[in-house]
């Protein structure tokens, strides 16, 4: 149901801290909040009083359309010359006999398993392998988009572009030409974490920094590419570094427009070298979903990412400013579950993601990466029991 402009203002006006008031009618005026007021609303703002908001801001640019697309991931290594902290996934290379490193015919195996399947997009990210170089990716984009020119390329993230451009000596617009020639299309939102040196420096402090990242994202958005941002929350940051973030995405979005959609990766602490970090309340993680929807006033998107965040959860982020899921992934994704995720099988079939959409009495919308709609489903019903049994 809609959330009607009556209803927000009186929810607005009854707040007795007045600071929250002032911030709660910029939004509704559709006035951008501040950095200032974004670390007051992670301080003082409840989850009711951020999640009506939120929720006003989504139904005014969305009404109930919930998106999701359907892809699949490939990663092409877990061999990483990198050693976040937060990541339970990478074998570094010096351990390389533990991990894996796909051939180019493997990957294209693997997109042969999506033959007959109307997928629209392949995502394709994994660790920092010295041996896979500019060149390596570029013949598996060309191999790709030869055997299936329909499929949209998603891949890369600033870490493994910024290493393999270096690598290559070249620069990133000569980089991004090569892989864009060759087939990519747009970047996934890794690799980001958080920007602020002072908590960059402590889980993943010999990676990209935050200007290399948004340099890369300029540049793709400058040769007509999109891309997505995430943000990795709920570990050693404080909540002015959450803001600082959100920032500096935003104004990089001002200058550009080439962002599609944010995701906040809620962290989880299984099997790394910050297990002894705890992973936040759901209460936290709505709020931080909300505020994220009212910060960021001009990204059309905030996606919530089901295979980290679980089902449950997800559905229940569709009332807190998240209008985004991602996808039917029919792949065994390993990032996310070697991290305590407690998706075991993150795949879901296309009429649970409905149902699950539906029973948040949202509208489920199948999208392709660029949001252009493949297929709405609001006049389609399954069987809750049959989707809720194959979950
Ligand atoms: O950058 C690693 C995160 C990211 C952990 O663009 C962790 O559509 C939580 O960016 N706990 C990679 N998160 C995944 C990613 C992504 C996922 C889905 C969709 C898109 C998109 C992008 O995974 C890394 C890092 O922030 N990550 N370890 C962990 N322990
Ligand atoms: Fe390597 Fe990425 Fe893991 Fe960092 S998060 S260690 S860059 S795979």
């Amino acid at each position: 149901m809609k959330q009607t402009h009556k209803h927000i203002q009186s929810i607005v006006s009854n707040t007795s801290n007045k600071q929250l008031q002032l911030i709660g009618e910029k939004i509704i005026n559709n006035q951008r909040i501040s950095f200032d007021d974004g670390v007051l609303l992670f301080e003082k703002a409840s989850l009711p009083y951020v999640g009506a908001l939120a929720n006003f801001v989504r139904e005014q640019k969305h009404g109930d359309k919930t998106y999701f697309n359907r892809n699949f991931h490939i990663e092409p290594t877990n061999i990483c010359v990198f050693n976040c902290k937060f990541c339970s996934y990478s074998r570094l290379y010096a351990h390389k006999e533990e991990g894996w490193e796909l051939s180019i015919d493997d990957m294209l195996n693997i997109v042969k398993k999506y033959d007959n399947q109307p997928v629209t997009e392949v995502h394709i990210v994994g660790g920092v392998h010295p041996k896979m170089n500019l060149y390596f990716f570029a013949d598996l984009l060309n191999a790709i988009h030869a055997h299936r020119p329909d499929l949209h390329l998603k891949g890369f993230t600033p870490v493994e572009l910024d290493y393999m451009f270096r690598k290559a000596k070249v620069s990133v617009e000569e980089g991004m030409k090569i892989l864009k020639d060759a087939g990519l299309q747009s970047l996934p939102g890794g690799g980001a974490e958080i920007f602020h040196p002072e908590i960059r420096q402590q889980i993943c402090e010999d990676k990209v920094d935050a200007e290399g990242w948004l340099h890369i994202h300029k540049v793709a958005h400058t040769l007509g590419m999109h891309s997505n941002a995430t943000m990795l929350f709920g570990h050693i940051e404080k909540y002015g570094h959450r803001v600082d973030h959100m920032e500096k995405l935003r104004q990089l979005q001002d200058e550009t427009g080439g962002f599609n959609t944010f995701i906040p990766l809620k962290f989880r602490n299984k099997d790394n070298d910050m297990s002894h970090v705890a992973e936040t309340s759901i209460v936290e993680d709505m709020r931080l979903y909300a505020i994220a929807r009212l910060y960021m006033d001009n990204f059309s998107h905030i996606k919530a990412y089901w295979p980290m965040l679980g089902r449950q959860n997800a559905q229940l982020s569709l009332s807190f400013g998240v209008n985004d899921l991602d996808g039917t992934i029919d792949d065994t994704t390993k990032i996310y579950s070697m991290a305590g995720s407690e998706e075991q099988t993150p795949s879901m079939r296309t009429e649970q993601l409905v149902t699950l959409i539906q029973q948040a009495k949202r509208q489920p919308v199948e999208r392709d990466t660029l949001y252009n709609v493949i297929k709405d489903y609001s006049n389609i019903a399954y069987n809750e029991t049959i989707a809720a049994l194959s979950n």
